[in-house]
């Protein structure tokens, strides 16, 4: 131990003085780079869409973490998601200074600076300058914040000035209050926190200030230094939102121009260090017949070794060597080197471990069975804990009671909604703004993270279930619906087939919808941003009475029956007559599969459907919507309603109309319209798939692209919200099903290997609890703030940050981006799940 303390001391030492060859350069990516350190300066900016994602700003990307974000100036201390982030319309890199100079703006404040960044030995230098003072009404609140990620600094240590202390585990720190005169304003004047009345806002304290700080000085690959002439206070975020960070601040004098504030910041970049190879492999494990290669990113300066092995374990706990073989170089992918391992001639079932040099994995299986329960957890836990107005129960543990029980008013016109959508000028029903809308507070599910009811996600559930009751008509049955006590009870059968109480739960919202409205919703959401934020029982997001106007602010009648509390849901209705027709293609196939369950839920969703097919066409040709990105690329709306309406009703010209539509979507775009066509092939005739095969061709050529593109061979975006293989290895299942001479079931293979650890940035299986060795731990649903998940969720994926990082943390959950499973997403891996496990039978 003792030894172990002197040597990091001397190692500490060797690190501070031996500066030459650690010195931050500029690199042709346009950040800051040493072997270990990255200091990204506005590489990625505020354009998230939901303000503060903590994914922009300066940023440090440390021994492989993206350990710091948010380096701006912002106008509080703990800026949460919600409040005001920067503009930044400049961003010039200047080589010969070694610097990076942005320029940032608050409009609504009138307040403008400029950041200057320069590399500055193993570290960097930040300038903020003002050409005109600090408004008076910013002084004492504009500052220069840096924000770090509790997770990676918690139990750590910290000096401010020498005086040693520890990062808090758990927001437990001093906060005061303000008038509500003197809070900087929210994004579009919302508010994230209920006052209770008192007409104060909470404002945290600072654990410390002083001048000099040295953050994590007990871990090496954690520590940073900062430094400066004006105070430095760190504050934790924790204490307004569970989502906040550590914050390093200082605030910008009053009354000054010109340079007005200066850090100097040295992460430590550890000697000799190199990014532990990261071996990707299938978690759940693999079939004996199946291929198995495992992809290993490794570190550019990392040497790649000739070979790797396979061990057996033996049932004393004893490992032998089963196989050794030769790596395989893929190549260079943004800032990793990638090698391949092939170990598919192992066929022995058995448990085994990769050795690659001194790594080793994880154990995993080779057998039969590892595939059987990959939906288990999705269908009998995911998906009935986010069954919306029932009372959800788990054995011992209620994961929910009734929410919503006070319905839902319409929402009042010109309306913006900080969940991204919006009220248009009319309401498009016949409520009034903010009149209840009785009946809508039936069926349906929870979006996500968050508890409203997404129209659209919604629909494409219903639409997913459907599509898994018509081609493999699953009959298992775990969970118990009863919709008059409004109650579900896990794990316990009731005689009735899981999926159809699902079907029968997303028709009774979607349909109720139809018929109250005359039409779909955008969504039925929070009307106060402070309970769209809830995080625990969804029961309690809302008092469950509904508001009365003529009650104070947090009063409730006398009989009980109604509140003053302004928390109702809303309704937003504007018609989209794009929703109505996928509204259509669900209600349709919903319909079918509800027939001889509850025939009446059935006949209504074929009468509404019917009725918005028409007005919908209608609409749509009287003013033809604008069409724009992906959805340019989709087929027509009315294309995938008419092939549900056929397969329904069986009258042929719902058939033609839909042929007429598809061909020449497909000649568009074959990828994002093939999974229609193939779904029709066992209803259509034989020349119906016959003509879709060159299609098949065209796309095959795609999926081997991929193999070129990126060293695990499947679809990768670098978008703000990350993607998984779902729906890449949904339509490979079903063209191997039809055209197995085209699409080989290796090609599903690929998709499912991603999903279950074969990936970027760490090998954890994406989906939370089943049959993986090792699934991801941490997930943003909504219990996230226990750093937890909800078993079957399946995480967006590896997230991509400008210009060259990929992440998904698995020790903090609440970048949605990364890790929020949602409805739609959730139940497109229950189709892939049952159609790859149908192909292996
Ligand atoms: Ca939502
Ligand atoms: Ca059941
Ligand atoms: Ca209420």
């Amino acid at each position: 131990m003792k030894k172990g303390i002197i040597l990091s001391t001397v190692l500490f030492l060797f690190v501070c003085c031996n500066v030459s060859n650690k010195d931050l350069k500029l690199n042709d990516l346009e950040y800051f780079e040493t072997q270990g350190v990255n200091v990204l300066v506005y590489n990625n900016l505020f354009t998230g869409g939901f303000n503060d994602e903590k994914t922009a700003g300066i940023e440090l990307i440390h021994h492989g973490v993206r350990t710091a974000t948010g380096g701006a100036v912002r106008l509080s201390n703990t800026p949460e998601q919600w409040d005001l982030v920067p503009a930044i319309p400049t961003r010039t890199v200047n080589r010969e200074t070694n610097s990076i100079e942005s320029t940032l703006q608050y409009p609504d404040y009138d307040f403008e600076s400029r950041v200057v960044v320069t590399a500055k030995g193993k570290g960097v230098e930040i300038s903020v300058y003002l050409d005109k003072p600090v408004p008076e009404f910013l002084e004492g609140k504009a500052g220069f914040n840096l924000e770090f990620l509790p997770s990676q600094y918690w139990g750590k240590t910290y000096l401010m000035d020498e005086r040693p202390n520890l990062f808090p585990r758990y927001a437990v720190g001093n906060s005061v209050t303000h008038p509500n005169s003197e809070k900087i304003k929210q994004f579009n004047n919302y508010v994230t926190s209920d006052d209770r009345g008192t007409g104060r806002f909470v404002d945290p304290l600072p654990l410390e200030t002083g001048r000099t700080m040295v953050l994590s000085s007990n871990d090496p690959e954690r520590l940073v230094k900062i430094s400066s002439d004006e105070d430095l206070m760190l504050f934790d975020g924790r204490v307004l939102a569970q989502n906040g960070w550590y914050v390093v601040r200082s605030l910008l004098p009053a009354g000054k121009t010109g340079k007005v504030l200066t850090w100097t910041v040295e992460p430590n970049a550890v000697d000799g260090w190199k990014r532990e190879p990261n071996i990707g492999f299938s978690q759940i494990g693999y079939l004996p017949s199946q291929p198995k290669v495992a992809v290993i990113e490794l570190d550019k300066k990392d040497k790649p070794l000739a070979k790797a092995s396979l061990y057996k374990m033996d049932d004393n706990g004893q490992a032998t060597e089963a196989f050794k073989g030769k790596i395989e170089t893929w190549g260079d992918y943004y800032k990793y080197h990638y090698v391949k391992f092939d170990f598919s001639s192992v066929k022995t079932p058995g448990v085994y471990y990769i050795q690659y040099g001194d790594h080793k994995t994880n154990t995993f299986i080779i057998e039969n069975n590892v595939y059987d329960k990959m939906t288990d957890a999705t269908s009998d836990i995911w998906i009935p804990i986010h069954m919306n107005h029932m009372f959800v129960n788990e054995a011992y543990r209620v994961w929910h009671g009734e929410p919503f029980k006070e319905g839902y008013l319409q929402a009042p016109v010109n309306t913006a909604h900080f969940d991204l959508h919006g009220q248009g000028p009319t309401t498009d029903t016949k409520y009034k703004p903010l009149e209840t809308i009785p009946g809508l507070n039936i069926g349906g599910w929870f979006d996500a993270g968050d508890f409203d009811i997404e129209t659209g996600s919604n629909i494409s559930v219903l639409n997913n279930l459907a599509v898994i009751w018509d081609h493999f008509k699953p009959m298992r049955d775990q969970t118990f619906v009863n919709q008059k006590q409004r109650y579900v009870d896990l794990h316990r059968p009731d005689g009735v087939p899981d999926i159809l109480q699902q079907i029968e739960h997303g028709a009774l919202q979607l349909v109720a919808q139809a018929e109250i409205l005359g039409h779909m919703a955008q969504t039925l959401s929070n009307g106060v941003l402070d309970n769209y934020h809830h995080i625990g029982d969804a029961a309690s997001a809302t008092d469950g009475l509904p508001y009365n106007p003529k009650l104070g602010p947090y009063e409730v009648a006398k009989d009980g029956k109604s509140s003053g509390r302004f928390d109702d849901l809303w309704a937003f209705t504007s018609r989209n007559p794009n929703n109505d027709l996928r509204a259509v293609t669900a209600f349709a196939a919903a319909s079918r599969a509800l027939k001889g369950y509850n025939d009446d839920l059935s006949a209504r969703a074929l009468k509404e459907a019917k009725r918005m097919l028409k007005e919908a066409t209608e609409l749509i040709a009287n003013k033809p919507p604008q069409e724009t990105g992906m959805f340019r690329m989709m087929g027509p709306p009315d294309m995938a309603p008419n092939f549900q309406m056929f397969v329904t009703t069986g009258e042929q010209h719902y058939a033609d109309r839909f042929e007429e539509l598809l061909w020449p979507a497909l000649e568009r775009h074959a990828g994002f319209n093939l999974l229609t066509a193939l779904q029709a092939v066992p209803y259509m005739n034989e020349p119906f798939k016959e003509k879709l095969r060159p299609y098949v061709v065209q796309y095959k050529e795609y999926v081997d692209s991929l193999k070129l593109d990126n060293p695990y061979g499947v679809p990768i975006h670098p978008g703000n919200w990350a993607r998984n293989s779902v729906g890449f290895g949904t339509t490979n299942a079903f063209a191997h099903k039809y055209f197995p001479d085209i699409i080989g079931i290796e090609d599903v293979f690929k998709a499912a290997d991603y999903m279950f650890g074969c990936h970027q940035y760490h090998n954890y299986s994406l989906v939370a609890a089943i049959g993986a060795t090792r699934p991801k731990e941490v997930f943003y649903g909504n219990n996230r703030a226990d750093f937890s998940f909800i078993p079957g969720n399946v995480a967006p994926g590896i997230l991509f940050r400008q210009p060259d990082h990929f992440e998904n943390y698995d020790d903090w959950p609440f970048l949605w981006g990364q890790n929020e499973g949602t409805i739609s997403g959730n139940t497109s891996y229950l189709i892939f799940g049952t159609a790859f496990k149908s192909l292996l039978k």
